[in-house]
């Protein structure tokens, strides 16, 4: 949808020279809030930063999808496996059009997927950890979506127009999953003594690595800085990481299963959770590729993508012959 009239290009959308005259005009159009589009002139590090980030976002979620895929055929009854399947054909939904919100920046779906499957471009560290138990799609839906919607609102008042816009829906949908995983944690914290474990065990796994979803801390952000001047983030990453900490532990609370830090306590003077260190180096492993699940994740998408490529041949025909009828 967004790349309708984007062949033609817009009379400021050339990569003219960045001129400390332009940059300073492009700057006070962000400082007041107005939304750059795909033809503006845009300098090309905002260009590339929202590139990166957008189609790793992308990649995010297309591989986030198979996680909670592994449990579609295990789901406890028909109506949760209806739930499960429709949350995740959504966020192909969100890979889609963030793929194509990206590739309103001028870089096409097929290079984004060349960079995923060479390694080149990144996805979210949390999807390289197994799904061991029925727990862990409710831990997903309330942890993972849960600090997707805390990281994804402010997106919605990105500075760039297609990517602001496909936020909107985008958070919607996350909010609805974010309910599915907390109303299974809480039918198995109000079940059997077995299934008040398993949710135990599910937050015990899934509670440091969703704390790393946020990204590095703040010193260590390379990227922070810039995206905030340019307002592509509002928040950083700390930030981000610290309203989810203070929305999420009274929500384990009322499930009554416990958060596994044993430095978590709230203090009443700043009104925020202190919580404990995060494990980077489990994080720079994970982004190293050398997660638990890491080669899986990106074998079974280099297989997906193999095995689609009849389609694209199909569909690359098909234009060729449209394009034939519209010459003769
Ligand atoms: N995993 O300087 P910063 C979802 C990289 S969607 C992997 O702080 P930035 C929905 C970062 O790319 C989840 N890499 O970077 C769902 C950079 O590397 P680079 C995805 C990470 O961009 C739910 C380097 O570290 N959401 O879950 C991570 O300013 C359930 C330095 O970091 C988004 O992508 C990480 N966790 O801030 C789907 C939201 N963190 O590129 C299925 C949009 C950092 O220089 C099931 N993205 N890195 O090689 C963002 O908001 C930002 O890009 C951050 C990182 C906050 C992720």
């Amino acid at each position: 949808m967004y790349t309708q009239g984007l062949d033609q290009k817009g009379e400021d959308a050339g990569r003219t020279a960045e001129t400390a005259e332009r940059l300073a005009a492009f700057q006070a159009r962000i400082d007041a809030e107005e939304k750059i589009e795909a033809k503006d002139w845009m300098p090309d590090a905002y260009r590339r930063t929202l590139v990166r980030q957008i189609s790793q976002h992308a990649h995010s979620e297309i591989i986030g999808m198979q996680p909670e895929g592994n449990w579609l055929t295990r789901a406890p009854s028909l109506r949760r496996k209806a739930i499960l399947l429709a949350k995740v054909q959504d966020e192909a939904g969100h890979g889609l059009y963030l793929y194509s919100a990206a590739e309103t920046l001028g870089t096409s779906r097929g290079q984004m997927v060349d960079d995923l499957l060479s390694g080149k471009a990144k996805y979210s560290s949390i999807f390289n950890y197994p799904t061991l138990t029925w727990a862990d799609i409710g831990a997903i839906g309330w942890l993972v979506d849960g600090a997707a919607i805390m990281n994804q609102i402010p997106l919605c008042r990105c500075s760039y127009g297609p990517y602001a816009r496909a936020m909107v829906r985008v958070c919607k949908e996350e909010s609805f999953h974010q309910r599915q995983g907390f109303e299974i944690m809480l039918s198995l914290s109000r079940g059997s003594e077995e299934q008040k474990a398993m949710a135990q065990d599910a937050l015990n796994r899934w509670w440091w690595p969703s704390l790393m979803m946020f990204g590095p801390g703040d010193s260590d952000s390379k990227h922070s800085a810039q995206s905030m001047a340019w307002k592509i983030k509002r928040f950083t990453n700390d930030e981000l990481r610290q309203k989810f900490v203070d929305v999420t532990v009274p929500q384990a609370e009322f499930l009554g299963i416990r958060v596994p830090d044993d430095e978590l306590e709230f203090d009443a003077e700043s009104g925020h959770y202190k919580f404990g260190e995060i494990d980077w180096q489990e994080f720079f492993d994970v982004l190293a590729g050398n997660g638990p699940c890491n080669r899986q994740r990106l074998q079974k998408r280099q297989r997906a993508h193999n095995d689609g490529e009849w389609v694209r041949e199909a569909a690359r025909a098909y234009a060729e012959k449209q394009r034939r009828k519209a010459a003769a």
